[in-house]
């Protein structure tokens, strides 16, 4: 007995590894080990020496398992410590700072837009950017043959062959959305509807996808001067300063009559500003919704009427933080984004200030 204790201690003592230590296990201690093989010539023995030999046995085991156990935590600590020498961590350094990211101003723009409006009563509606072409055309009173549907440049989708039905298009303004809003709600309704659209169109005013904030209010007793006093709210609002506007007669399908509205600037040094000077820039478009109009929506012209308004998103951007080239807009160009960025916390509203 002294030569096995002997024997698996010196082999315990010089295991090195823990796959080592596990075989000693299995050899010593295990169910087949040498230990066991003792126990079970226990059965041969006489009454008196099975009683001295069992408790001794036992104890073996117990001796061996302790040294297997203190073995192998002592491996696990050596290559902890091992580990530890290549693996150490300087809490005291400095962390990685992170870049901000920033907002668009488009989105910017919206926002603030929005916050306007809602303060005068108008809802947010959106809808699909891919529509029919009942809904981006003959709704709007602009029929097949109308010289309206060419002049939009506008982007097809693509019919299988056979399949003769109208292709959908990429909706070339935001109007869409408010027929089907007429649809659903009937009116009364104010709503603006904020959104991406699409014309075939690229120069350094015009880019294949721009922005559009269209808006439309119906009720029993709207005319013009109720959209010139929204409009004039929304400006002076917007650019922070009083705006003169002025409404010039002008033709668009879906209104009627219609009408371009100028803001006033000044021209400074190839720069313009809102709200001062003597000339006139063409911002929206406008006018009285086409009682055609009002019927494709599902809405009776003899009781209700209204206005309708759409503005370019990016160039009220351009106007407000003096941004020249509308194609920069899209490049996703860092430097550009954290120039002309905002801030995530400046989010727009009335009673914060709408301007940085
Ligand atoms: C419905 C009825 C009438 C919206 C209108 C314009 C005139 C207009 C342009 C301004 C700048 C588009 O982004 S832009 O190039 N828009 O000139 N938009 S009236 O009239 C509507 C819309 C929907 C149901």
């Amino acid at each position: 007995m002294d030569d096995l204790r002997d024997k698996y201690i010196g082999l315990i003592a010089n295991a090195a590894d823990e796959t080592a230590i596990e075989d000693l296990r299995v050899q010593a201690v295990g169910k087949k080990g040498e230990i066991a093989l003792k126990m079970r010539e226990l059965g041969k023995m006489t009454p008196e020496e099975r009683q001295v030999m069992g408790p001794k046995l036992n104890a073996l085991k117990d001796e061996i398992n302790s040294a297997l156990s203190a073995k192998k935590s002592a491996l696990a600590d050596a290559a902890l410590d091992e580990r530890l020498k290549t693996e150490w961590l300087d809490v005291t350094l400095p962390g990685r700072g992170r870049r901000q990211g920033s907002i668009h101003p488009i989105s910017q723009v919206t926002e603030e837009v929005t916050a306007i409006f809602a303060d005068m009563g108008f809802a947010v509606a959106e809808g699909p950017q891919i529509e029919t072409d009942w809904y981006n055309f003959d709704a709007l009173n602009i029929p097949g043959h109308h010289p309206a549907r060419a002049e939009m440049d506008t982007f097809y989708t693509h019919r299988a062959e056979g399949d003769n039905r109208p292709p959908h298009v990429l909706r070339t303004h935001t109007s869409p959305v408010q027929i089907r809003s007429m649809e659903k709600q009937g009116a009364p309704i104010r709503i603006i509807c904020p959104g991406r659209v699409y014309r075939a169109d690229y120069d350094q005013t015009h880019t294949p996808m721009f922005h559009q904030i269209e808006g439309l209010a119906l009720d029993k007793d709207l005319s013009m001067a109720n959209l010139k006093w929204v409009l004039e709210e929304f400006f002076t609002a917007f650019f922070g300063t009083e705006v003169k506007t002025r409404f010039r007669s002008s033709h668009f399908p879906f209104v009627e009559p219609g009408a371009e509205v100028d803001i006033q600037c000044k021209w400074e040094n190839g720069s313009v500003k809102v709200g001062e000077g003597d000339d006139w820039l063409e911002v929206l478009g406008s006018g009285m919704v086409h009682p055609k109009v009002l019927e494709a929506g599902g809405i009776d012209p003899n009781e209700w009427q209204g206005f309708a308004f759409g503005i370019g998103i990016d160039r009220l951007a351009m106007l407000k933080y003096g941004i020249p080239d509308l194609r920069a807009f899209f490049d996703s160009d860092l430097r550009w984004l954290r120039h002309y960025g905002f801030a995530s916390l400046d989010q727009p509203t009335l009673h914060g200030g709408l301007t940085r």
